[in-house]
């Protein structure tokens, strides 16, 4: 017999698109849970087809929202990437671009109630403990998606969803620095191993013969720099206190090289396994941070910007993210901007269970 339909909204949030569910509308047990969602968006399958995800890491991707069980938020938001050809749902991260998503749907959805004219809302980004801050335009109480912001990667303009985060260090490896340097070697690389808001591994394009400005498909056609990546990868995850990583969306492996179009370095990033069209919002929080630490493979390549916006170069554009660093040169905190767009309010079918 078929199960129910699920209420489900079908959000682009900044250059992801996602599911966003009310965790109400879910199965408490994680297990049940995340079997659901791989029929949901089709997996384990490369094409997604009896699926709503777009066979595409950036387009299999889940938002559990609930009120929040914090008194600092309004909202609970837990990220899911569920994997297109794997059996696998994985909460080891969080996603900035499907958090642009979530102050919207929280608004559409009556977890958060809109102010006229523009409403704060106070996200607990449950993967990783932290707070975001996002601020939805809200004329007349109700979400407004149309507006003026462009983002590199996503065609057309739309109302910008302005996001502020605090403290994001170390959200997943316990510190910025996960092992205490701001240069590791690992299979004789030299490589950063860093986390402000992503896990990342920062190398450098040149050391794989690269100029770092090849194309996403040219990159993922390179076999040979792929199972070089994934070993490298496969020993950083435990070093990184993330531990055994086969199965894990992170670490990202962000190969950088020196900017072209004025930004402040160029990136080419491998989330982990395809190469992302443009570049997530914390790792380029990430790539930005590592800029700043003397002999890692991202220094070097540019003068800081005096007022903290850094511009990073990606396939499709540049995102500029915001720093906001301390007189020690601690930082303090960080920033973005991105759209979101709501694209279709329903019910889900998942596919039958098979075998
Ligand atoms: O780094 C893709 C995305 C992301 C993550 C990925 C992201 C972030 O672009 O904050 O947004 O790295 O898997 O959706």
């Amino acid at each position: 017999m078929s199960e129910a339909g699920i209420p489900c909204l079908w959000m682009r949030g900044g250059t992801s698109k996602g599911a966003y569910f009310l965790a109400s509308d879910l199965p408490e047990d994680p297990q049940a849970r995340d079997d659901l969602l791989l029929r949901i968006m089709g997996s384990p399958d490369p094409r997604q087809i009896d699926g709503i995800g777009g066979a595409d890491p950036l387009t299999s991707k889940v938002a559990v929202l609930s009120p929040s069980s914090r008194e600092d938020a309004d909202v609970d938001y837990l990220f899911l990437q569920v994997f297109v050809d794997r059996p696998v749902v994985s909460g080891a991260q969080g996603c900035g671009n499907i958090l642009a998503g979530v102050g919207p749907a929280a608004i559409e959805r009556g977890i958060v109630a809109s102010r006229d004219g523009e409403t704060e809302v106070r996200i607990h980004m449950v993967n990783t403990g932290e707070i975001a801050v996002a601020r939805v335009r809200t004329p007349a109480d109700r979400v407004c998606y149309s507006g003026d912001a462009d983002i590199a990667g996503v065609p057309g303009r739309h109302a910008p969803v302005p996001l502020m985060f605090q403290n994001i260090a170390g959200s997943m490896c316990g510190a910025l620095l996960p092992t205490g340097k701001a240069v590791d070697v690992i299979d004789g690389v030299e490589v950063t191993l860093i986390d402000n808001g992503m896990p990342c591994v920062i190398l450098s394009a040149a050391d794989f013969g690269l100029t770092g400005k090849e194309s996403p498909e040219y990159l993922e056609a390179d076999g040979a720099l792929k199972d070089r990546l994934e070993a490298i990868r496969r020993k950083a995850g435990p070093l990184m206190n993330l531990g055994d990583v086969e199965n894990s969306s992170v670490p990202k492996m962000t190969l950088v090289s020196a900017p072209e179009q004025g930004g402040a370095i160029a990136t080419r990033s491998f989330i982990p396994h395809r190469v992302h069209a443009s570049i997530g919002v914390f790792a380029a929080i990430t790539v930005a941070t590592a800029t700043r630490l003397p002999g890692s493979p991202a220094a070097g390549f540019c003068q800081p910007p005096e007022d903290g916006r850094y511009r990073i170069e990606h396939p499709s554009g540049a995102m500029e993210v915001f720093l906001d660093i301390a007189e020690d040169g601690t930082i303090k905190g960080a920033g973005n901007i991105r759209t979101a767009r709501k694209l279709f309010d329903g019910l889900v079918f998942p596919r039958e269970r098979i075998g």
